[in-house]
């Protein structure tokens, strides 16, 4: 999953590294001689735990912009060398590592490219260089592991930001929310909406919650039978009604099996549809006045990009959603949609579908999602 944009990120911390010089060990001889007694600790820096598991290991004071070269020019050189590197890029944790800021302009360029032809989203894209030249130029907050790469872990941070908008704790909220929990699945044509219900239904059963399925597609001939089939093989119990009924109706009857059987979540499917399809919109109006749902969750294919986050949006404009699940997260080499999704709606990513058995169904969660990307973990 993800290999393609992993590849091409790679690239970038990589290009960076390269370009990072450590500085003049002249500086070393001079610090020594001037004695400073801060000089054990790497304590005043920044942060913490992180690595100077680059070559630059020796030890000196650091923070780099205030520890300047001179002593022997005037102090007026020493401050403006400081605020050259500090400008430049007072880069890096340590503060011994400087990079050109032209060399940095372009891998940030080069970034650029590489994440909108991933099918990121344009904003998101914006958001993540800054983030990026945010975490090399200044302190990096270290909520990942760090990788002992400054570049990679500035990229890391940055892509995290992005990702991790709106996360909740699903699990949380199915067991602290009054009973039945009310799920509707919506999205488009075919990404996958049906068959994620079912992996939901296995998911929630290992997790010791019961659920039931309801047919809310009453539009398409076969609908029924598909859930009904998914059903029969979970052994969940099944409520529809004839294609052409009323899907608020569908749920309304699997709300009021759910609370005479404690059922605890109903998963209520829908047709697919288009957000610009009126009728069918209307609908889930509908059914949002007659069952009020729980969440709303949007469903669409990981592979569609910058498709998918359109959509996203715009069926959040049209009938709120709570979160996102993507599908088909196995066949998609770019993570565009991935990245993009949560930062874009401001509701989080909650699944990956990954594959087509009822155990293909992941928890999204931000951390492993950025350690696939820039780890290929
Ligand atoms: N590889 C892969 N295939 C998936 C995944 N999820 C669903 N599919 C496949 O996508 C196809 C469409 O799935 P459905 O669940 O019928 O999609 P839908 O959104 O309910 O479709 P409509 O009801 O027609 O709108 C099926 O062949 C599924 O097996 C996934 O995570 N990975
Ligand atoms: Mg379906």
């Amino acid at each position: 999953m993800f290999d393609g944009l992993r590849e091409k990120l790679g690239k970038f911390s990589d290009d960076v590294e390269e370009d990072v010089e450590t500085e003049p060990e002249a500086d070393e001889e001079e610090e020594s001689d001037s004695s400073e007694p801060v000089d054990d600790v790497p304590a005043e820096s920044e942060t913490d735990d992180q690595s100077s598991t680059q070559e630059q290991s020796e030890t000196e004071p650091d923070d780099g912009a205030e520890v300047a070269p001179s002593q022997d020019g005037s102090d007026e050189d020493a401050r403006e060398d400081d605020r050259g590197i500090a400008e430049r890029a007072k880069l890096f944790a340590t503060g011994k590592t400087v990079i050109d800021e032209d060399d940095l302009q372009e891998h940030l360029d080069e970034l650029e490219l590489t994440l909108l032809s991933s099918d990121v989203e344009m904003s998101v894209a914006g958001e993540i260089l800054e983030g990026v030249e945010a975490n090399l130029v200044g302190e990096t907050r270290r909520r990942l592991e760090s990788t002992g790469s400054l570049a990679q872990d500035a990229l890391r941070e940055a892509l995290y930001e992005v990702i991790s908008v709106g996360q909740f704790d699903f699990e949380a909220r199915i067991a602290d929310d009054e009973k039945p929990v009310v799920i509707v699945f919506t999205g488009v044509n075919g990404v996958g909406k049906t068959t994620t219900i079912a992996k939901l239904a296995r998911y929630l059963e290992d997790r010791g919650y019961s659920s039931v399925l309801a047919n809310g597609d009453t539009y398409r001939a076969g609908a029924n039978e598909q859930l009904g089939e998914h059903a029969e093989v979970l052994s969940v119990p099944y409520i529809s009604h004839e294609q052409g009924g009323d899907p608020a109706a569908v749920l309304y009857d699997a709300v009021e099996y759910a609370e005479a059987h404690d059922v605890d979540v109903v998963l209520g499917d829908t047709a697919g549809r288009l957000h610009t399809s009126e009728g069918l919109m209307d609908q889930l109006s509908k059914i949002d006045r007659v069952v009020d749902p729980d969440m709303t969750l949007f469903v669409d294919e990981a592979v569609a990009g910058q498709d998918a986050v359109t959509r996203a949006t715009e069926f959040d404009d049209a009938a709120e959603i709570d979160g996102t699940i993507l599908t088909k997260a196995d066949t998609d080499p770019q993570g565009g949609a991935a990245i993009s999704i949560a930062h874009v709606t401001g509701k989080p990513i909650l699944f990956l579908g990954t594959g087509q058995g009822y155990d293909h169904l992941k928890r999204f969660d931000p951390e492993d999602v950025v350690d696939q990307l820039t780890l290929g973990e």
